[in-house]
């Protein structure tokens, strides 16, 4: 179906301008839609739902619709004392009142609004920018700190257990010949299996402790990296998370160091030159900060505990995720070339071993928030 004609499914009103695509998500497919009529101009968000990975988009369009309901009010009800406006897109429905649209194909798409006046950008600005998404992601942690869990459908049961990603990667290779070929067809390849290896214990680490009740479930954001943070672009200051589909029950340390990994690596996801990628201590010690300022209340002792622990871990879990899905053809993450998920694990695995290589400065920062 045409652009134009599923657009018009939904109800924008004014004439359409323009469609194009918009982003670089490596799951959903993302289309800016602008409207005009004789004074005005609207910007919405058209989005196809990518089946693969989400078995049930019909799930994530509910908890979309609980998660707005949430917020949406209690932003409201701050706004006054609120030291910016803080943002989170609306569902647009349809013009039946729904709030996706399901295509000839079963493909289901849905519009949301443009988040006004501001950037996600691909790698951090510098410091001041990481300091604001690190306020942007403790913000959205209290936002949701009090949605209730049980209203919302798990989008991706498993999601951020890594335990699960190394399960997954063995049983790949071990029912799938062509998985071996590949993990063969290089010495990259194999030392990166090496790698794995000698993580396999540490693997466990964040769900040991929420088994052993140290740590607790709480609602997380599931994909903070650093271009599903808005950033004003006449106050320079954070207002919106994006990409909210993974929103669910989960430790809010899967986000911290998610956001982390991405922020701190100025190379990006898919660098070739591996010596430019490095944890830069500097992002991490303003993106803290900015954290902290809106987490210092709500963060135990425990959760300090396995905050550095929980930026290897994502970062090592990303790297696994990659690679796993290289040696089972690249059936998940979207590519445009054929070894880009191998350089992407390649990437988040030299990004591992720079943070271990700093453990001891980012624990020293760490217990100086
Ligand atoms: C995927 O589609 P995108 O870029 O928002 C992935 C995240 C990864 C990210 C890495 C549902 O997110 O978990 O961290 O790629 N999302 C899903 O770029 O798997
Ligand atoms: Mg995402």
């Amino acid at each position: 179906m045409e652009l134009s004609l599923l657009m018009r499914q939904f109800a924008v009103s004014g004439r359409l301008v323009t469609i194009n695509p918009t982003g670089n998500g490596n799951v959903n497919d993302t289309f800016l839609a602008i409207f005009r009529n004789t004074f005005a101009e609207e910007q919405v968000i058209l989005q196809r739902v990518n089946r693969n990975v989400f078995p049930r988009p019909e799930a994530i369009m509910h908890n979309l619709r609980q998660l707005t309901a949430h917020v949406h009010p209690k932003l409201e009800a701050e706004a006054d004392e609120s030291d910016r406006v803080w943002q989170m897109p609306r569902i647009v429905p349809t013009r039946e009142g729904g709030d996706f649209f399901v295509d000839e194909g079963g493909d289901v798409w849905r519009v949301i609004t443009k988040v006004a006046s501001a950037t996600a950008f691909d790698e951090a600005q510098g410091a001041e920018h990481a300091a604001e998404c690190g306020a942007v992601l403790g913000h959205f942690h209290w936002l949701v700190s009090d949605l209730a869990p049980a209203t919302m459908i798990d989008p991706l049961p498993g999601f951020h257990i890594t335990p699960g990603y190394l399960a997954k990667y063995d049983a790949t290779l071990s029912g799938n010949a062509l998985a071996n070929e590949r993990l063969n067809a290089s010495m990259e390849a194999r030392r990166m299996a090496k790698f794995v290896e000698e993580r396999r214990g540490f693997a466990a680490t964040l769900q040991a402790a929420l088994n052993t009740g140290e740590l607790t479930l709480r609602m997380m954001h599931g994909d903070p990296k650093v271009n599903n943070i808005m950033i004003d672009d006449y106050t320079g200051k954070g207002t919106a998370m994006i990409d909210l589909d993974t929103v669910s029950p989960g430790l809010i340390h899967y986000d911290f160091g998610d956001a982390l990994r991405s922020i701190c690596n100025h190379a990006g996801e898919d660098e070739q030159n591996l010596s430019k990628v490095v944890f830069d201590l500097d992002l991490c010690a303003a993106f803290c900060k900015g954290y902290m300022a809106h987490a210092r209340g709500f963060l135990t002792e425990a959760d300090r505990r396995y905050l550095f622990d929980s930026i290897r871990l994502i970062t090592f879990e990303l790297g696994l995720r990659f690679f796993q899905d290289y040696l089972a053809g690249s059936v998940y993450f979207k590519i445009r070339h054929p070894e880009q998920n191998l350089n992407r694990a390649r990437v988040q695995f030299r990004l591992c071993e720079s943070i271990e290589a700093r453990e001891r400065a980012i624990r020293d920062l760490l217990a100086g928030l």
